[in-house]
């Protein structure tokens, strides 16, 4: 039976994580970042030497294909793939293993010679964490990019994407030319780890996704009065940072209390404003937020939030802005695809259960523009988005080897 090899696997995850490695493990690999760049390169590398065609689009998306040199609107490609930028002191395998696995299960084709009919081509997305612009490269490609916004698009510290396109030899403005050629995408399947305790906690070997979350994220900015800490009376003080701590607690409990029990909400960006020990804060301003995989709730959260921070500046006479960032759209994956999971775990005596991505993912994106499946693996604690992600290297074996008799299932379709 056709099957991966670990060792290659091993030997690629490792490497690649060396691009941004840090010294107490962990990865810090922003997207179009020095190490970002020279991450592609080896990977590119990497790619030609499994003996696939390469190419990089407009959006930075790099392709690694087997049976064609472009995506072709008459010869519908299988694809699969995922990401090789990532969070700050991110883990090695978040987005890496969806691309080293698609690459090792190209390369078996290959040098096994196997029979497909579709070409297949594995990606590797810009920016899925959205860095600069959520799930930019993806979104390019399935064409829903505005190209408009691609101009201002910037990270939250302020550097733009323009700029770092351009360091790394990108146009931005061209970006929306990465769009797929019509009808040239025949499935979309993704191996990504869990993220979360669920699968380990089931003792279930494979995670077939039937949804994924949308994430709608906003910039809340408090304004206030800076003031001298020490002589203003506190009666008098109108203080921008109490008012987002105060937003942030109303806003955690209004989602838990009146949302689903699939919305979660979070605050991972603060910046108070001038910033000193001694000066009361004038300016605060978050990064809100909010998940689920029914667009209407999360719609209804976002906007019940809305007022909400409206109803705090009132209460302590500051002012308020609330500036929508991005929002992405739940997605189904496609029966057909799911069910090529499956029968792939059969086939391998594995288990598996069916269950929603509470992470977003580029494959929400490929849903626009043809059937999408993804695949998990179990987290070791459930842990993710931090130096120590991992996962046991049986279980990335099991699920490399899930993807690659998935991939051959919907070639042969
Ligand atoms: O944030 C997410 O859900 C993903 O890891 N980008
Ligand atoms: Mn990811
Ligand atoms: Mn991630």
């Amino acid at each position: 039976m056709l099957s991966v090899s670990l060792t290659r696997l091993q030997r690629r995850l490792v490497a690649l994580s060396r691009f941004g490695g840090l010294l107490g493990g962990g990865v810090t690999r922003p997207a179009w970042s020095p190490q970002h760049e020279e991450a592609r390169a080896w990977l590119i590398t990497e790619m030609r030497g499994a003996g696939l065609a390469t190419w990089v689009d407009p959006a930075g998306n790099t392709f690694g294909s087997l049976g064609a040199t472009a995506l072709a609107s008459d010869r519908p490609a299988v694809l699969t793939g995922s990401h090789i930028d990532t969070v700050p002191e991110g883990g090695m395998l978040d987005g890496a293993l969806g691309v080293i696995a698609g690459l090792e299960c190209l390369e078996v084709l290959a040098e096994t010679k196997t029979a497909h009919q579709r070409p297949l081509a594995v990606a590797a997305w810009t920016d899925e964490e959205g860095r600069y612009g959520s799930l930019f490269g993806s979104r390019a490609f399935c064409g829903k990019l505005d190209g408009a916004s691609v101009v201002d698009m910037a990270a939250v510290d302020g550097e733009r994407l323009a700029d770092v396109m351009a360091r790394a030899g990108f146009d931005a403005r061209r970006a929306p030319e990465a769009k797929a050629p019509a009808g040239s995408v025949a499935a979309y399947v993704e191996l990504h780890i869990e993220q979360g305790p669920r699968l380990e906690e089931s003792g279930v070997q494979i995670g077939v996704v039937e949804a994924i979350v949308g994430v709608r994220r906003s910039r809340i900015v408090f304004r206030g009065q800076a003031d001298h800490a020490g002589t203003t009376p506190m009666e008098r003080r109108r203080d921008a940072f109490l008012a987002a701590a105060d937003y942030a607690l109303r806003a955690r409990e209004h989602v838990v209390t009146r949302g689903t029990n699939r919305s979660v909400t979070n605050i991972g960006v603060v910046h108070v404003h001038p910033g000193a020990s001694n000066i009361v804060p004038g300016r605060a301003e978050l990064v809100h937020e909010m998940r689920d995989p029914d667009v209407a709730v999360l719609e209804r959260l976002w906007q019940e939030c809305r007022g909400l921070a409206d109803s705090v500046a009132r209460e302590r006479q500051i002012a308020v802005d609330v500036v929508p960032m991005s929002a992405t759209v739940p997605a189904l994956a496609a029966p057909r695809v799911q069910a090529s999971i499956e029968a792939a775990c059969r086939s391998l005596g594995l288990t598996s259960q069916r269950m929603y991505s509470a992470a977003g993912h580029d494959a929400q994106n490929l849903a626009a523009i043809t059937d999408m499946g993804m695949l998990f693996i179990p987290s070791k604690g459930g842990r993710s988005h931090r130096v120590d992600e991992m996962s046991d290297w049986d279980a990335i074996e099991r699920g490399a080897n899930t993807l690659l008799h998935t991939l051959l299932t919907l070639a042969r379709a």
